[in-house]
């Protein structure tokens, strides 16, 4: 089987230290969360960044310390960082699109609206168009992220148009209140729903993380984990780190005979 990418999304937009006091939020935090993440067995860093006060931030120089602070600490196993360009619920357009100006690898590139919880998730087709011209302008690899089944019709949709091309790295993002369940049944229809020469990993919200990354690794798929999606470990239990996380996949693909992809491997599978 394909070796197995695992991305940590160690920090997210929407939680704070309130609910889980070991979220990495700053440049410095984030650096060890990263460097744990990857010595554990990440791959791929999925970042959002936060300001001084620990707000959301789609600022260029947040993300620029936030980046510097994750290569010093990975120096010599830089992981691919991947950055958000979802950022919080209600950030505008222009805001989201920033700090792509710091020509990422990657970054992430979300498929369409959603009700995120009590609010609204919007990616329109219009917004999508834009995403798109700005990602081939800087030479960007997208992440194309799924949370919804009428997302995949999306994609087909930009692609009949000529504006998204192959290959297609995409994330299901299966969980969120307001979108499609994580549902063992919906990840085995939307992956035999993609489009040729896709590739595919599930990032499972809250209880759906662990069976659905099982679920994943057994179908050939990749997994994301972290803070960002679920802050715990087992039920009522809080997880200890984004690293804690990710060891516990990592021993899970050993037990399965799913080799992990290190992080030179992940770059020649994602970036070449
Ligand atoms: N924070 C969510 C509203 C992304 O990173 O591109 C969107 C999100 C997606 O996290
Ligand atoms: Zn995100």
């Amino acid at each position: 089987m394909e070796k197995l990418i695992i991305t940590a999304a160690i920090t997210g937009a929407e939680l704070n230290k309130e609910q889980c006091a070991v979220l990495p939020l700053t440049p410095e935090e984030q650096g060890r969360a990263a460097q744990d993440a990857v010595a554990a067995g990440a791959s791929v860093i999925h970042l959002h960044v936060r300001d001084s006060q620990g707000r959301p931030s789609q600022q260029v120089d947040h993300f620029k310390a936030a980046v510097e602070a994750i290569r010093h600490a990975c120096r010599g196993n830089e992981p691919i960082i991947q950055f958000s360009t979802g950022g919080a619920v209600g950030e505008s357009l222009s805001n989201r699109l920033a700090p792509l100006a710091l020509k990422p690898e990657m970054a992430s590139f979300n498929l369409g609206t959603i009700n995120f919880g009590e609010e609204l998730f919007v990616n329109s087709f219009s917004d999508m168009r834009a995403f798109s011209k700005e990602f081939q302008r800087l030479g960007i690899v997208p992440e194309y992220e799924i949370y919804d089944a009428g997302h995949v019709d999306n994609l087909k949709k930009l692609i009949r148009e000529g504006v998204l091309k192959a290959p297609f790295h995409c994330q299901f993002v299966l969980g969120v209140p307001g979108a499609l369940s994580g549902d063992l049944s919906n990840l085995n229809f939307l992956v035999q729903s993609l489009p040729a020469q896709s590739t595919w990993a599930v990032a499972g919200i809250g209880k759906y993380e662990l069976p659905l990354a099982i679920h994943s690794m057994l179908m050939g798929g990749h997994v994301r984990v972290g803070l960002e999606d679920n802050i715990y470990y087992s039920k009522g239990v809080l997880a200890k780190s984004n690293a804690q996380l990710v060891e516990r996949i990592v021993r899970i693909a050993k037990e399965i005979g799913r080799p992990v992809a290190s992080v030179q491997e992940a770059k020649q599978m994602i970036l070449s």
